[in-house]
């Protein structure tokens, strides 16, 4: 029988990580009732039959009855029934304070604008293939209190703004902000907030890593806490940069030591040396040996919706970056992509738009100028968007994205690259960046061969 413990856990908010947070407090034997505004929330179906739920809208009633309000990260603290018993003094917490009670088990706790999946996951495996017993989630798909169940000795997390939002002391042995620039503006309000909500993952860090080619991502942490820095510049002692040789071989290096070239990194691209350096400094704060993370280095090869090569067709080749969710990610594909190609043989023909986030996209206009031959705009934010970037390259409008890739195979010439890489959230016309990453490569496989 389960011995039923303390006052009511009501958990706000259903979907993958809800159904991970009633599951790990039912077994715990906490009373649980669930709330979701959504009619039949995802993951109903995953969840003990005898919870209390309350569908339709967030119940009112039952948040004020709550001991504790577990939140789910689609969901805003600014929502005004959480607002309402916060202002009752009744706790808001989210699922990765539930994991940090629940266990002492060190985390490596990894945020950013952009490169969070990518790092985590490599740093994943640079962990498990120097033998480490080691369990890989949070933002990145598996919720967090799930990994318990694998009885790691290592957690990696990826960490959301919305997910740090609602957590503190975290206390990770490694901490990392990877990047900031722009997202989720629509959420925290403005730079301020979003920084502010990012920068939780250092509440009581053991070691930091740092990115010294920006400063937002620096932590305000005591002096006494160990920091190692990456950057795209040549790198002090036991600090990870680049060395660059007269013939122009770029060596990711510790200090005046080379360690690999990038061309024997499988993952390509300057964004992935940062990405590739960024592991090699939480890799050597939690005791990898560099032999093997090296190795790891030369097969890892990346996920996919990030810049993935799908094709080539009449002579142009296409990916796929439908994560590229916010501007950040859209400058860093843009610019690797537009590198690749040999000058004065062609240019990128860009796919953009979506939900825009209340980002600023004139800070786009200079990488589109530099690389970009024609935008063709989909999606809620298309007018704004065009409205900001008309007067530096040209645009057209398309309502699906199978219009949009045929627009944009019209508008390419060999040697041209098409890339869907949208700067903005996919959440009007698809289910996620993956469906809208599947819908791209279905459309770009059905054009035909010789256009
Ligand atoms: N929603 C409602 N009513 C509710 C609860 C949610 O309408 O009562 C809506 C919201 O619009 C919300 C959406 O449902 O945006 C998704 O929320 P969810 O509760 O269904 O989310 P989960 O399935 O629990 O997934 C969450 C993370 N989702 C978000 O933060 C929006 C997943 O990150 C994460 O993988 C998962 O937990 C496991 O930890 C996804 C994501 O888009 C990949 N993250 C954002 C990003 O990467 O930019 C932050
Ligand atoms: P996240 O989980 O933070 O969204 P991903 O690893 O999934 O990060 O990559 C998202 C997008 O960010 C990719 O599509 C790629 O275009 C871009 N990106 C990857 N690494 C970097 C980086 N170091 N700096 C800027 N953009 C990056």
């Amino acid at each position: 029988m389960l011995i039923q413990r303390g006052g009511l856990k009501v958990v706000a908010g259903l979907g993958v990580s809800g159904v991970s947070v009633v599951n790990f407090l039912v077994e715990k034997g906490y009373r649980v009732a669930v709330t979701d505004s959504r009619e039949t929330p995802p993951g109903y179906e995953h969840i003990p039959k005898h919870i209390d739920t309350h569908f339709g809208k967030l119940d009112q009633d039952l948040l004020l009855s709550a001991e504790e309000i577990i939140l789910s990260p689609g969901l805003s603290p600014q929502t005004a029934e959480i607002q309402h018993a916060l202002a009752q003094g009744i706790a808001v917490v989210g699922d990765i304070q539930l994991l940090r009670r629940a266990t002492d088990v060190p985390i490596i706790a990894i945020t950013g604008s952009n490169a969070k999946s990518t790092v985590t996951t490599l740093i994943g495996q640079m962990a498990q293939d120097a033998g480490k017993n080691v369990a890989v989630g949070g933002n990145l798909g598996r919720p967090a209190l799930d990994l318990l169940k694998d009885q790691p000795e290592l957690i990696i997390l990826e960490l959301s703004s919305f997910q740090l939002e609602m957590t503190s002391n975290l206390h990770a042995e490694v901490a990392v902000v990877l990047n900031i620039s722009e997202d989720h503006l629509d959420r925290h309000g403005d730079m301020l907030g979003y920084h502010t909500a990012k920068h939780r993952i250092f509440q009581g860090v053991k070691h930091v890593v740092y990115n010294r080619d920006d400063s937002l991502t620096r932590p305000f942490v005591p002096d006494v806490t160990p920091m190692k820095s990456f950057g795209l510049t040549a790198p002090d002692m036991n600090q990870y940069g680049i060395l660059t040789d007269l013939d122009g071989t770029i060596w990711l290096a510790r200090g005046r030591e080379r360690l690999i070239t990038s061309r024997d990194l499988y993952i390509q691209g300057t964004h992935n040396v940062a990405n590739a350096l960024a592991c090699l400094a939480i890799g050597e704060y939690i005791g990898l040996k560099q032999d093997s993370m090296l190795a790891t280095l030369k097969t890892f090869k990346g996920l996919a919706h990030r810049c993935e090569y799908i094709t080539t067709k009449a002579g142009v080749r296409y990916y796929n970056d439908s994560k590229g969710t916010n501007i950040g990610a859209t400058i860093a594909a843009v610019d690797g992509l537009g590198q690749s190609i040999a000058p004065q043989q062609g240019q990128v023909v860009l796919i953009l738009g979506g939900q825009g986030k209340g980002q600023d996209f004139t800070v786009l206009k200079t990488v589109l100028a530099r690389y970009v031959k024609h935008v063709v705009l989909i999606g809620e934010d298309a007018k704004n968007i065009a409205s900001v970037i008309l007067n530096t390259v040209p645009v057209t409008f398309a309502d699906t994205l199978a219009e949009a890739v045929k627009l944009s195979q019209q508008q390419s010439t060999p040697e041209d690259v098409v890339l869907l890489s949208p700067a903005c959230a996919s959440f009007d016309m698809f289910t996620g960046y993956v469906d809208r990453g599947q819908q791209f490569v279905a459309s770009v496989e059905a054009l035909n061969d010789d256009r």
